[in-house]
């Protein structure tokens, strides 16, 4: 970091077309800001840089089924996304958006300065294009069967079941996502970076220069670079975007993946006039954090064209984490499959603190992890309540009841008192050492060493127990316990923000500098703490069976909305069918069958004659409103006893994807002993 003064943080910009969840934060959000917190607490001049990604197909395609404009979706998601963020106390310096004019006009500038100097190509080729709708189908207008793994929905751009980046002509079997028809070629002009052209210098960069980047971003570079890289194109034939700033081109857009990185330049402008001295003084750092699926996007298309236009910074690193899933599968918008940010500051209120700790506890690191509500709770109930919250409050609580809650003067030090103090310039060190690398998972482990520290002091020294026979020796103990209480306020601070701050309250105690962590005499004797409250509470069985059912509902939901019918039965004929004699009946009496279920005894009028059938139908019709209900009856079935009941026949019902069922009944009232044909 030394040859370094000041670090830029970027943080992936989240398309304005949906909310976010518990994804968005883990991989690229917390430990962004968990890194921004930290520098700022070393005096570090930092920026973290956000903002909402609003170009792009999904965001057009959901304008169109909803039948509003993109602005309108992104105006709307745009709203949500920030205020999502702002309650978690992601502490952006500015979070921006793509759709304003500082960015469409600096986006316009990088192409326009690479179009001038020559170093775009310009090509025609035959790409799809949908005849109904007179559109090319860029990216996500088109959808096919993956060339690499045979799944039937991949995009234009990319593969969702194998990860494998796609152009549309590659698609098998190209569907228009607009029309649903199969589109046709047609020729259309672009402009592409010529990614080849790049290859030898990006070798020197990434995998000379840059060796220090996680394996799993070095790797991703390595496997693109050493496949071969092709020219790329930045436009599009779209109309939502930022239009192609040539003279006489028109229904063209940047493609959303050229203009989108440029905006963190947009956002550092709309926040400072002194936005070059971020982007071109090579004393500044700059930091990427993204999700895996991003790192081709940042570590060799973007560092590509900043590298063509000349007077921009690189990236240092690009600390990008993998996957979380959430109990057990892949997390995703369209399948409602996620906990949603919005949903969970409803649930969880005064808890944001909590899902950050549990997120970066259990951080998508080194390979994809799962979050599951068991894991949450467990976090919560046995690391921040048992562990930091049970330290903190006994150390408050005693250091009232003994003293008025001022801080005693320590005496003669025991060696497990120094060496309880000496361990706090460790953990120190071992935070540092994780942060610094980008291992933020390790160092909240760090982190909570401190209060590990403070609860296993207190437990071993049992003041409570001294107390009766010897009350000045409580006095250090309690000392030593708040020296470790104000430790903590500054060791936590970047990963609990929230929650350090009420614990400030407590000990009455300002914001301390990092470079403080470790001081053994933080809190001088005669300072007066305030009654303390609990930090973190309990959180029981039926709030995480709350959410599991939540789950639960979206997975019944989803599996409704995806169940396909089964095919159709072989051909019969005419007779075979003549055979089935089904009545039009009227339910007489209706009971349920004892001890079962999912039994009713009905008792029909089917003209013919007063018949009993017993039917499955419990779960879903309460006996009493069938009276009087006209029903189908197959009249002609040989009659079976069941629970001891002989069914003549049986009722006709329709049989939902999930098992539910729906009585057949005539569309209006007719003679009971009406035949069904
Ligand atoms: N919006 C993709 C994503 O959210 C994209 C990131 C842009 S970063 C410049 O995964
Ligand atoms: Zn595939």
């Amino acid at each position: 970091m030394s040859k370094f003064k000041r670090t830029l943080i970027t943080t992936a910009l989240p398309y304005a077309n949906g909310p976010i969840h518990i994804g968005h934060l883990a991989g690229v959000y917390v430990p962004a800001d968990i890194y921004a917190r930290y520098l700022r607490l070393n005096n570090k001049e930092v920026l973290l840089i956000g903002g909402s990604d609003e170009h792009g197909v999904p965001i057009t395609l959901k304008a169109k089924n909803e039948g509003i404009t993109p602005q309108d979706v992104v105006d709307k998601f745009h709203g949500i996304i920030k205020d999502s963020f702002q309650k978690f106390g992601i502490s952006f310096d500015v979070y921006s958006r793509t759709s304003s004019k500082i960015h469409h006009e600096t986006a316009s500038e990088i192409f326009k300065k690479l179009y001038d100097d020559g170093k775009l190509i310009e090509k025609t080729s035959a790409q799809y294009y949908d005849e109904e709708n007179k559109q090319f189908l860029a990216d996500r207008y088109i959808t096919g069967t993956c060339p690499k793994c045979g799944f039937e929905k991949a995009y234009g751009d990319q593969c969702e079941s194998c990860g494998t980046s796609l152009s549309p002509n590659e698609l098998i079997n190209p569907t228009s996502m607009i029309s649903g028809n199969h589109p046709v070629l047609k020729e259309t002009k672009h402009w592409y970076l010529p990614l080849d052209q790049y290859e030898p210098w990006l070798k020197e960069w990434i995998l000379e220069g840059h060796k220090e980047w996680k394996p799993n971003v070095y790797g991703q570079c390595k496997s693109w670079i050493d496949s071969g890289l092709m020219p790329r194109a930045v436009t599009r034939d779209l109309d939502w975007g930022v239009p192609v700033p040539i003279e006489g081109v028109e229904g063209k857009v940047l493609y959303v993946w050229f203009d989108a990185p440029i905006g963190y330049i947009s956002a550092t402008k709309e926040l400072t006039p002194e936005w070059e001295k971020y982007w071109k003084d090579p004393e500044t750092r700059m930091l990427h954090f993204i999700g895996k699926d991003n790192i081709v996007f940042h570590c060799i298309i973007f560092p590509s064209v900043l590298k063509a236009e000349g007077s921009y910074n690189l990236p240092e690193n690009v600390p990008a984490n993998e996957f979380l899933n959430l109990e057990n599968e892949k997390i995703s918008t369209s399948r409602n499959w996620a906990v949603w940010l919005h949903e969970y500051l409803e649930d969880f209120p005064g808890k944001e603190d909590v899902l950050k700790y549990v997120l970066t506890a259990n951080a998508p690191e080194t390979k994809d992890n799962d979050f599951t509500w068991k894991d949450f709770q467990t976090r919560n109930n046995s690391e921040l309540v048992a562990v930091l919250g049970n330290f903190v409050n006994r150390a408050l609580v005693l250091t009232q009841k003994y003293y008025d809650g001022v801080v005693p003067e320590r005496g003669e030090l025991t060696d497990y008192d120094k060496a309880t103090l000496a361990a706090m310039s460790t953990i120190k060190a071992e935070v540092d050492k994780s942060l610094e690398t980008f291992r933020i998972r390790e160092s909240l482990k760090n982190a909570m060493d401190l209060a590990r520290l403070g609860n296993k002091y207190l437990a071993d020294e049992e003041p409570w127990k001294v107390v009766k026979t010897d009350a000045e020796r409580v006095k250090t103990i309690m000392n030593i316990s708040l020296q470790i209480t104000a430790n903590l306020t500054i060791c936590l601070e970047p990963f609990l923000p929230f929650t350090m701050d009420k614990l400030r309250g407590f000990l009455n105690f300002p914001k301390m500098d990092w470079d403080k962590l470790g001081e053994t005499d933080l809190l001088k004797a005669g300072h007066k703490t305030n009654k303390p409250e609990l930090l973190f509470e309990k959180i029981e069985d039926n709030v995480i069976e709350a959410q599991l059912q939540k789950l639960q509902d979206t997975k019944k939901a989803n599996e409704l909305a995806e169940a396909k019918a089964a095919p159709a039965k072989e051909n019969i004929e005419f007779d075979d069918f003549s055979k089935i004699d089904i009545r039009v009946g009227t339910v007489i009496e209706a009971e349920k069958v004892a001890k079962t279920k999912k039994l009713l005894k009905l008792l029909n009028d089917t003209g013919i004659d007063q018949r009993t059938v017993v039917s499955g139908i419990a779960e879903y019709y309460k006996p009493e409103v069938l009276i009087g209900k006209q029903v189908s009856i197959l009249v002609n079935l040989a009659p079976k006893k069941l629970r001891g009941i002989e069914s003549q026949g049986m009722i006709l019902c329709a049989e939902n994807a999930d098992g539910s069922l729906s009585i057949v009944t005539p569309d209006s009232e007719v003679k009971p002993g009406s035949e069904i044909r």
